[in-house]
């Protein structure tokens, strides 16, 4: 837990956001049940994850521009690698970055993050906006989740045991940040391969 990590320089975390969304655009993704996700995403750097009716993977190509994913603004590997040393995980070089936003009444269901290759490396997680409930789970579904708060700028990096603990977010709440307005934005840096 790094709280309030990214908050100096969050202004320009949230510029580059938008800039990436003027080449790829969020949108919200299908499960493999055939449900729209209620949280919409966009990838930056060599690889994204998508999820449609095939299920969940990483291409590169974005499916909506059928181009390359937007590569990965400097600001952002800066902050990753990081993030990461700072806890420990030296030389972190992440190829994927998956972007979250939600929407008041936007929510994510507990899952593990396990379509990555590499299951040593950390993923470092930005929040930017509005504040959410993050749910800590254990290793199995039904294990009951601890609730954490997460506010603008905190930078969580999970690596090692916890890496493969379900986790999910609870419903945004009805709110208004400076800087993002009505949504909350979530960074997930990954390294895929
Ligand atoms: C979110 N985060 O904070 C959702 N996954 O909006 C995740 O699902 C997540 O924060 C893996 C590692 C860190 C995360
Ligand atoms: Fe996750």
């Amino acid at each position: 837990m790094l709280d309030g990590f990214a908050k100096d320089i969050s202004d320009q975390l949230f510029q580059e956001v938008i800039e990436l969304s003027s080449h790829s655009p969020f949108r919200h993704m299908e499960t493999r049940g055939g449900k729209r996700m209620s949280v919409a995403m966009l990838n930056c750097g060599p690889l994204g994850w998508v999820s449609d009716r095939q299920g969940y993977r990483y291409t590169a190509i974005d499916p909506v521009t059928r181009n390359s994913w937007p590569s990965f603004p400097s600001l952002f590997l800066e902050l990753a690698e990081r993030a990461a040393s700072e806890v420990g995980f030296e030389n972190f070089v992440p190829d994927a970055c998956l972007i979250n936003r939600y929407c008041v009444g936007s929510k994510l269901f507990l899952h593990q993050d396990m379509d990555e290759q590499d299951q040593i490396a950390p993923i470092v997680s930005i929040s930017l906006g509005l504040p959410a409930i993050f749910l800590w789970g254990g290793h199995t579904r039904n294990d009951r989740p601890v609730r954490h708060q997460l506010f603008h700028g905190d930078v969580v990096v999970w690596g090692g045991a916890s890496r493969m603990v379900f986790h999910g977010i609870d419903t945004l709440k009805n709110g208004e940040h400076p800087l993002t307005g009505p949504f909350r934005f979530n960074l997930t840096f990954r390294k895929v391969r």
